[in-house]
């Protein structure tokens, strides 16, 4: 069965990528796993895409493998987009989620309801031995609640509520958020992409 590296160093991000490829006939690692540690990629690219093909392109050279890298996080409509690619160090470098949080809620502090859009991005990319298959993206729109809810999930999930839902992100299961997320949304392209790369494979 071929394998497929998981290259992030974010624990949350590695379990809801390797649940949702549940059932696929192809071997998910980590990178703990197979006892290795991720080399350092500078994530400074301009757009979520551009890292997450640098990402991926050079981890799966290191690892001369096939790898799926993920560069996400939270474009504000109020906010011209921000925290967009710097959502990981929104606050500061090695920002904590509750820094992130509190400096997004300070931002918003007054502005009302129906200016409070927001969506979640997720940028995948997969490669093969230092070289591109193919990048995908997945969005999920919503709201900014005014305070935190919930206790699930990571990053800016308590403060996104998605269209359609009552709840946030980390109000939900995590088997809820896996089926509507940026992250689910790009997995399923991702899904297709893989299946037909490794169809080509065989014959
Ligand atoms: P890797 O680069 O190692 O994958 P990372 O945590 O640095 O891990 P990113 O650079 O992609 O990942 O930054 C993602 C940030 O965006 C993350 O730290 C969260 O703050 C936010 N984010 C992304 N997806 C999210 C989600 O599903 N729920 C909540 N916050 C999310």
């Amino acid at each position: 069965m071929k394998k497929l590296i998981i290259a992030t160093s974010n624990k949350n991000k590695k379990h809801e990528i390797k649940n949702i490829l549940k059932g696929m006939n192809i071997k998910v690692v980590l990178p703990e796993d197979i006892g290795e540690e991720l080399p350092m990629v500078l994530e400074n690219g301009s757009t979520f895409r551009q890292n997450a093909i640098k990402k991926s392109v050079t981890i799966s050279g290191f690892f001369s493998a096939l790898v799926l890298a993920d560069d996400s996080g939270l474009e504000v409509n109020h906010l011209d987009g921000k925290p967009g690619v710097r959502s990981a160090r929104f606050a500061r470098a090695k920002a904590t989620d509750e820094e992130n949080n509190t400096k997004l809620l300070t931002l918003m502090k007054n502005v009302p309801a129906q200016k409070r859009g927001a969506s979640f991005v997720c940028s995948m990319a997969l490669s093969d031995n230092g070289f591109l298959i193919k990048a995908v993206e997945g969005r999920c729109a919503g709201k900014l609640e005014f305070e935190k809810k919930g206790d699930n999930g990571f990053g800016y999930d308590p403060l996104f509520r998605p269209v359609g839902s009552t709840k946030t992100f980390a109000e939900m299961t995590p088997a809820s958020k896996n089926k509507i997320s940026h992250r689910a949304k790009a997995l399923q392209k991702m899904k297709e992409v893989l299946e037909a790369y490794m169809k080509e494979g065989k014959e």
